[in-house]
């Protein structure tokens, strides 16, 4: 009658993507568990696990076959199983595990994230809570910075704000911290950078050059990146989509022409917009066409390319001129010059602070709620109430 006494299963990290999962087992299900779906890697009966043991095996199908290669951790053994299952993380893996749980008999406790975080193990309070559920979402080392520094902040500015005697004094602290409310999400969705221009300005070789690492297509014969390609990196600690798109003209190649009305529909959906010119051919009649041609582009910035080519020329050409209000930056994609000036523009675009100087902002949209319904409560009981519930330990 094993179904007497529940068994239940619960995510000890937050959902989404990240290097390890880790789900809990208890209940006696868990023998079953154990014997159907875990090879371990040097054998071991069931008889010969004990509390505290950790020991490596692969989590397998009924079948035989393997979904992933794990570390169980043994916390307490029968009548009262507990294990955790440490996976990689991959979402794949996760629901493969969950299915075999589900088939056994065991019970899914509180998917919430933030709800399912062992208090014991892992956070102290609701703050904490909040700081780990983001966590795995953070993709640049500032950013990661940012959210611990902020985690203090927020601990400290709380603190005062539970403290504050008026209203006002107690809006003075949470206001600016609500202001701010916009940048977690700046630090974990990458911001879409497009970069267009005039075919063999030097997009795709730019792309690469931002990236480090060959992604995009790059030919002398102008109009050869027909499509779009998109390559994820960091822009001064933001996360970025690189989008590298055809070559705009007017051009009468059917396939290409495809290729520069994507380009036009990729550079209205992009978060920051790049133009790129070829800026040893400036005043020539192919670059001045590009600026009469899209005079309603209005880029954020315009990258001045082949920069090492207008600097050696014997007479160096004339100044790049165009009515958008917008940075010019000198450029070049083969010598590396300006890419950090670039990856800086780009940054100051998606947020007007540096990622090492930004203020505290709530880390996530439920503690940005929090925070608004403490701001609105009619009395300053009321808002202690409010505040004093993040710094609460998790139970
Ligand atoms: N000298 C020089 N050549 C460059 C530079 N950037 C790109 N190129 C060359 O210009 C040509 C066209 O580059 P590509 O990136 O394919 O241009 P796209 O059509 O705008 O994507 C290639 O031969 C590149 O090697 C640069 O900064 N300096
Ligand atoms: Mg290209």
């Amino acid at each position: 009658m094993r179904f007497m006494s529940v068994s239940d299963w619960h995510a000890l990290t937050s959902a989404g993507p990240a290097a390890i999962g880790i789900i809990r087992l208890r209940g006696p299900a868990v023998a079953e568990f154990l014997a159907r779906h875990v090879l371990f890697h040097s054998p071991a009966t069931l008889a010969d696990l004990r509390p505290n043991l950790l020991r490596r095996g692969n989590v397998v199908e009924s079948s035989g076959e393997t979904i992933d290669d794990c570390l169980i951790l043994v916390e307490s053994i029968a009548p009262n199983w507990a294990v955790q299952i440490h996976h990689h993380g991959s979402l794949g893996v996760a629901d493969r595990i969950h299915d075999l749980l589900d088939a056994i008999g065991f019970e899914a406790r509180q998917s919430n994230p933030v709800d399912s975080i062992d208090g014991s193990l892992w956070a102290t309070t609701a703050l904490d809570a909040e700081v780990l559920s983001i966590l795995p979402y953070f993709s640049t080392a500032a950013g990661m910075r940012w959210l611990l520094r902020t985690r203090a902040a927020l601990r400290t500015l709380l603190e005062r704000a539970a403290t504050a005697t008026t209203l006002d004094d107690a809006r003075e602290i949470i206001g600016p911290l609500i202001a701010n409310a916009s940048l977690p999400a700046k630090l974990t969705t990458p911001t879409r950078v497009a970069l267009v221009g005039p075919p063999n300005a030097g997009k795709s070789t730019l792309i690469n050059a931002l990236t480090d690492r060959p992604v995009s297509l790059v030919a002398d014969r102008p109009g050869t990146t027909r499509d779009w390609v998109e390559a994820p990196g960091e822009a001064a600690g933001f996360p970025v989509m690189w989008i590298d798109t055809a070559g705009m003209r007017t051009t009468t190649n059917a396939v290409e022409a495809a290729g520069v009305e994507r380009a036009r529909r990729v550079a209205a959906a992009s978060g920051v917009l790049v133009v790129v010119v070829d800026a040893s051919l400036a005043g020539r009649p192919a670059a001045q066409h590009f600026f009469a041609d899209y005079p309603h582009l209005n880029p954020q910035i315009v990258i001045l390319n082949k920069i090492d080519l207008a600097d050696s020329a014997p007479q160096s050409p004339p100044p790049v001129t165009f009515s958008w209000a917008a940075p010019a930056i000198r450029a070049s994609a083969k010598t590396g010059l300006g890419m950090d000036s670039i990856r800086a523009y780009v940054a100051r675009q998606i947020w007007p602070a540096a990622v090492e100087s930004a203020a505290p902002a709530p880390i996530t949209p439920r503690q940005r709620r929090w925070f608004e319904a403490a701001a609105a409560a009619p009395s300053i009981a009321k808002f202690h109430a409010a505040i004093t519930a993040c710094l609460e330990p998790v139970t």
